[in-house]
């Protein structure tokens, strides 16, 4: 049997957090295992919304260092920066001649990010035709399953119904993807603010824990995040969502059940809850920051992938943008 082909991206908007190792990364080394595997740096994304040039190529690099530091193995799977290879802006511009405008305005990202555009510079467009770029990065290499977390299932659900209105209209061309959740973390949640998605673009930083935080940063941030009234330590999204959150963090960590961790802590106040969890964080992230360290000094090394990385990925990239531009008639 052919091994199923996986494919996802992460910005380099920012600092990336436990929300973004859990729901997304960690899923992206077991499946390197497994699967034909692809990963990307989605800078062409991250310009969606304002970012300082010199900012943006250090993230860029950093988070290559973090998914090697993560367990990425470039031997296992290909890595690259979506901007070294044109196809996908290509392909995204022609899928956006085919997308009616409101399928893109009714999606949940952008009128979130819209919302908090408009206090500052004013909507980019590309911020609309996001979704239109990320179909482009999963259809290029006819993609079965895609790892997200759950704030990007209803952008996987439109590439496929973009996929197949084209597979409709001018023949099979595109595999129709699929979203991969991590059912325990497909949704970590702000540290200051547990109504809302942990976020790298949040206003504070005690809204994450970042995978290079410091030990103290950690213990800082655990324990200053909020709980709920009560001293309880139960998982009940509804009446106690911070200290959820917490547990689902905690849990999504050690492997440890809820259903023990709620017995493991009853009668016991948050400060020995919050101890604990900030400790198995930082014991958890010390491998991972010890070897983006390593990678840091030896960045020619890591260009190096994502440059090889980029060639792979063309060679694949290229065989579906020719099948699309001969189907709807443009001369090779
Ligand atoms: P931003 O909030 O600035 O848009 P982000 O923190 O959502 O950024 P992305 O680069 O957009 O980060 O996401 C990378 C991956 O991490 C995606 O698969 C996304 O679904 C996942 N992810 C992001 N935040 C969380 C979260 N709080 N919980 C679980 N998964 C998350
Ligand atoms: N929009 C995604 C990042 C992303 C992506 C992709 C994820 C861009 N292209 C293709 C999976 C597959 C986000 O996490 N915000």
């Amino acid at each position: 049997m052919t091994r199923q082909r996986i494919f996802s991206g992460i910005q380099p908007s920012g600092n990336l957090h436990i929300g973004n190792y859990l729901g997304a990364i960690q899923q992206f080394v077991g499946l390197q295992e497994t699967t034909d595997a692809i990963f990307c740096i989605v800078d062409l994304h991250a310009i969606t919304v304002p970012q300082d040039p010199e900012e943006l190529r250090k993230k860029t690099l950093e988070v290559a260092m973090i998914y090697l530091a993560c367990g990425i193995d470039p031997k296992k799977s290909i890595m690259f920066v979506q901007s070294h290879n044109h196809d996908h802006a290509e392909l995204a511009w022609i899928l956006n001649t085919l997308t009616p405008l409101g399928e893109l305005e009714r999606m949940t990202q952008f009128k979130e990010k819209r919302q908090s555009a408009e206090k500052r510079r004013g909507v980019l467009s590309g911020l609309l035709n996001y979704p239109t770029l990320m179909a482009a990065d999963i259809l290029l290499y006819q993609t079965d399953v895609v790892p997200v977390g759950e704030d990007q299932k209803q952008h996987v659900e439109l590439t496929r119904s973009i996929a197949e209105r084209f597979n409709n209209r001018f023949g099979d061309t595109f595999m129709l993807p699929k979203e991969m959740l991590n059912k325990s973390a497909e949704r970590i949640m702000g540290l200051d603010d547990p109504s809302k998605k942990m976020s790298k673009s949040a206003k504070s930083a005690n809204n994450y824990i970042a995978l290079l935080d410091s030990p103290d940063e950690i213990l800082r941030k655990i324990k200053t995040a909020m709980t709920d009234s009560g001293s309880e330590i139960r998982f009940d999204k509804k009446a106690k969502s911070a200290v959820s959150n917490l547990l689902a963090v905690y849990h999504a960590f050690s492997k440890e059940s809820i259903k023990n961790l709620e017995n493991r802590y009853a009668g016991k106040g948050y400060a020995e809850f919050k101890k604990d969890l900030g400790e198995i964080i930082i014991a958890k992230l010390e491998p991972i920051q010890n070897r983006f360290r390593e990678l840091e000094k030896n960045s020619d090394e890591v260009m190096k992938i994502i440059r090889e990385g980029a060639e792979r990925s063309g060679a694949i990239s290229q065989k579906t943008l020719s099948e699309v531009k001969q189907k709807i008639g443009l001369i090779a």
